[in-house]
């Protein structure tokens, strides 16, 4: 195991990074921004370098302050956590080379899923069912184009190989309308992603969102740790998840999750990631892999009692994963609600001082936050200032155990989404579960 490595990340996930450290007895380097001196996994670490002032490009994102960090500190690996560098091959790339190791899959890999063409292509041929749709980027020739979206049947949608978490999309519901979708994505992913590369497929109108948990070592093992459930969302941001996927059967879990482990072996997969699916109609069909540890892996964790971020530790350092997929079980439901600083109205972030904090407890309760008592939220970042999670028997229970918790749990001093979360926790839609991507959106009056 690392003797010491560098968590290049802030708020929450850096917290729990630090916790599975501990837990291995690998020691901490906190690197931070100026006006995150105060963050709790700072005051914890075993040392702290402050790597630039706050805007992220300047700090969080800053390569090579960050490497120096890894080398002034004689530390050993770096771990991205999620969002700023975690999914940037050009860093897992001058990671390795200046002789740290990255926790997380190789440089070629990142790269190979961050092109959502190479993506598909690869996932068709490891024989993971994909969208309708060939994966090729589209030409110039409007009458080829027009006879791709005839075949595959109205409506397409267009993607920029460079985009993904709904950046660079184009739904086309007519034929009248394809030419100048096509030559709009294309401009746009040009200026966006410096990539005008586009691709077509079928346009799915009312999916769920279920991905599916990979680990993977670097001597040919790959398990798989059951799906979530993540169709609860307003403009891609996830706002509850949930494990396993409400309707999902043993059956249809394993044969799915042994797919993806087996995709896993194929493109040599290493460490943690995710396989997003659509699920419409009884099937699955592939739209992204992330590459790093997600938000939501607490649910996953909670009912298969494994922890996920002490195994991505343990494949970094070169040892075989530590179970065999027989040694996975999943027990109960877990849900997670993301606590956001937030205007309950205008969803923009509400930054300020915490004037009081109460976590909420109890059995099955989860609480993943940095925020405490005095603690000053900075305006620079995402608003997710933390996480609930509640694990019960059954949905129901969980349901419960989240009303108790969000009913006890106190954020003074800042605007919360703690009502919406308690909102979502009472709605009749969602105690049903199984609801699709456009639910929550709905629900909140913000579309069709
Ligand atoms: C789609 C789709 C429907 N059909 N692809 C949005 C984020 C990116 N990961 C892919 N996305 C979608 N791709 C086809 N062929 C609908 C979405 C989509 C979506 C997907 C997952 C979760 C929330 C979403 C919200 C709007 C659109």
């Amino acid at each position: 195991m690392f003797d010491k490595i560098v968590i290049a990340n802030r708020g929450e996930i850096a917290l729990r990074i630090l916790r599975a450290c501990r837990e291995l007895g690998v020691k901490t380097v906190a690197v931070h921004s100026d006006v995150d001196r105060d963050l709790k996994h700072v005051r914890l670490a075993d040392e702290a370098v402050c790597i630039g002032p706050p805007a992220s490009t300047d700090s969080y994102l800053n390569i090579p302050a960050i490497i120096s960090a890894a080398e002034v500190t004689d530390a050993e690996a770096i771990h991205p956590g999620y969002g700023f560098l975690s999914e940037n091959a050009d860093f897992s790339e001058k990671v390795s080379q200046s002789g740290f190791t990255f926790i997380g899959p190789k440089a070629e890999t990142i790269r190979l899923m961050g092109d959502k063409i190479s993506a598909k292509k690869s996932m068709q041929e490891a024989n993971i069912p994909c969208v309708p749709g060939n994966g090729d980027p589209l030409g110039s020739d409007n009458a080829t184009n027009l006879k791709m979206a005839q075949e595959i049947g109205y409506p397409v949608i267009i993607k920029a190989a460079g985009g993904g978490g709904g950046r660079g999309m184009r739904t086309v519901h007519t034929e009248a309308a394809l030419v100048n979708a096509i030559t709009m994505t294309k401009a746009e992913a040009g200026t966006a992603f410096g990539n005008s590369t586009v691709y077509m497929e079928k346009f799915l109108e009312d999916p769920r969102h279920i991905e599916f948990q990979v680990l993977a070592d670097n001597h040919g093992n790959a398990i798989h740790l059951g799906e979530r459930d993540c169709s609860m969302q307003r403009r891609h941001q996830k706002v509850v998840e949930e494990a396993p996927a409400p309707g999902i059967t043993d059956e249809e879990r394993n044969r799915m999750g042994a797919l993806c482990a087996k995709a896993c072996i194929d493109i040599g997969y290493r460490g943690a990631g995710t396989f997003e699916f659509l699920y419409e109609k009884g099937e699955f069909f592939f739209i992204e892999m992330n590459t790093r540890v997600q938000v939501e892996h607490p649910v996953t964790e909670m009912i298969t009692g494994f922890d996920i971020v002490k195994e991505q530790l343990r494949v970094a350092a070169g040892e075989p994963l530590s179970v065999t997929q027989d040694q996975i079980t999943f027990t109960g439901h877990a849900i997670e609600c993301r606590l956001n600083a937030e205007d309950a109205v205008t969803f923009m972030p509400s930054p300020g001082r915490i004037e009081q904090f109460h976590m909420p407890g109890g059995p099955g309760i989860r609480c993943e936050t940095h925020i405490y008592n005095g603690y000053t939220v900075p305006p620079y970042y995402d608003s997710m200032i933390g996480k609930l999670i509640a694990h019960g028997d059954d949905r129901s229970s969980a349901i419960a155990r989240m009303k108790t918790a969000l009913s006890e749990m106190v954020i003074d001093g800042i605007k919360s989404n703690i009502a919406l979360q308690q909102d979502i926790m009472s709605d009749s839609g969602f105690a049903q579960g199984s609801q699709n991507i456009h639910y929550l959106e709905k629900k909140l009056g913000l579309s069709k």
